[in-house]
């Protein structure tokens, strides 16, 4: 019978000892004469398996693997450019296949408000009209919301919903023009500047409308996280930003979710158990902020730009994406430690890893799929194999064997000349 090792992508070679237990999410797998048996200790376990099985080459094998980290995720990015719930499905599928199990959804940006609220109608419908270049909005209805959470679930994905604040606001300010600094501009935005809005800090109109929000949003998503954001502030001064920090928590915790934002919110003190993403590898500022949020007693979701944005160029002939990260291969992508990047911190500080992408430049689903693959395989392998179990050259043979299944169910991807594809 073949060892553990070397069997497909992400069916992992994490070996387990017998015994050992399988946790939430792990399985063992057993193929023998051509009889399957699966072991687990959940659903999602066997789920696991079953996709483990699906991409066995034939013959005897047994495995016994459970995840490194527990949140394995990507985000998209539908505030720049909409993507419908057809669309956000298909990605679904490919998360499940890859054994991720969080489904980050960038909801609203300076670009457009993407989720219909009762309470504040105008911010779907008139926030969310628009999109970059002036390309058609959208928004999703709440039974399409839920739609899409049903959907993760099935999949053991958990949604976790995204409400940019206090600044990547205008699709909000232009609906309702109260809501911003006083002098903000009332005009809907199409162009790709961070950094412009801001909400107004000090008014309790502000709070009163994340209430509503959070309230509508913690009811259509049943997961544990709501993420607010906080990257980029750069129109709201530090007092503001640590004001807001203050008021907006309380905000989360009334709906019962965990505070989840942007490595900037560790710059304001955090409350028990909240959830900082790392991103910005272009700022010494990222890693100061990521063990600040570690001293809070938050943990960390490792997201650096030049390692699994999923909107940066490949190489500089990749025709669509940006390059503010330098470039990101798919080796650039797998070769990396997410315990070993901030000095100082452990393996427990890390939740785990998610790969975002933003879509300022990407309108299609080819677009999106173009730049997922091949990277997003080798983020789920970072994810989810221990770290001395990971080799590149093994990786890559293993990974060799997606191209004929993407070329079969009609997903784009990167040809990248690192992997042998076809
Ligand atoms: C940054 C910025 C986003 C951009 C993205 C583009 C974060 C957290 N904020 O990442 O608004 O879309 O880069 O790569």
């Amino acid at each position: 019978m073949r060892a553990a090792e070397r069997v497909a992508i992400i069916p992992a070679p994490a070996r387990l000892a017998p015994g050992e237990p399988l946790g939430d999410e792990g399985y063992r797998l057993e193929v023998r004469d051509g009889k399957t048996r699966i072991d687990a200790e959940t659903d999602a376990g066997s789920f696991y398996a079953e996709q483990t099985l699906r991409r066995l080459p034939p013959g005897d094998v047994a495995i016994a693997d459970r995840p490194r980290f527990a949140w394995r995720g990507f985000m998209l990015d539908v505030a720049r450019h909409f993507f419908g719930v057809e669309d956000v499905c298909r990605l679904v599928d490919h998360l499940a296949a890859y054994k991720l199990n969080v489904l980050h959804l960038h909801l609203s940006d300076d670009q457009g408000w993407r989720l219909a609220i009762d309470a504040w109608p105008r911010l779907a419908e008139h926030g969310g009209s628009g999109a970059i270049g002036g390309a058609p909005g959208g928004f999703y209805t709440h039974d399409e919301l839920r739609a899409i959470v049903r959907y993760a679930a099935e999949r053991f994905v958990t949604v976790v919903p995204e409400i940019d604040t206090p600044g990547h606001v205008q699709a909000a300010i232009a609906a309702y023009p109260e809501l911003g600094v006083p002098g903000s501009s009332s005009d809907l935005y199409d162009g790709a500047e961070v950094g412009f809005s801001s909400l107004d800090v000090h008014s309790a109109l502000t709070y009163s409308f994340l209430d509503d929000v959070f309230r509508e949003l913690a009811a259509l998503t049943p997961g544990p996280y709501l993420h607010i954001g906080g990257d980029e502030a750069h129109s709201t001064s530090h007092d503001d930003y640590l004001a807001f920090m203050e008021r907006v928590q309380p905000v989360v915790a009334a709906h019962g979710k965990r505070l989840a934002g942007w490595e900037e919110i560790a710059s304001a003190p955090l409350g028990a158990g909240a959830v900082v993403q790392y991103w910005n590898t272009a700022s010494p500022r990222g890693r100061d902020l990521a063990r600040a949020a570690v001293a809070h007693g938050a943990q960390l979701v490792m997201s650096p730009a030049d390692r699994v944005y999923l909107d940066i160029k490949y190489d500089a002939d990749t025709p669509l994406g940006q390059d503010w990260a330098g470039h990101v291969e798919v080796r650039d992508s797998y070769d990396w430690d997410p315990a070993a990047l901030v000095d100082g911190l452990g393996e427990e500080a890390i939740l785990g890893v998610e790969a975002p992408l933003w879509t300022e430049t990407l309108t299609t689903r080819r677009d999106l799929e173009t730049m997922m693959f091949p990277r997003l395989c080798a983020v789920a392998e970072v994810a989810w194999s221990p770290q001395p179990a990971r080799d590149w050259e093994d990786f890559r043979a293993r990974l060799a064997a997606e191209g004929a299944r993407w070329d079969a169910a009609g997903v784009a991807y990167h040809r990248s000349p690192q992997v042998a594809l076809r």
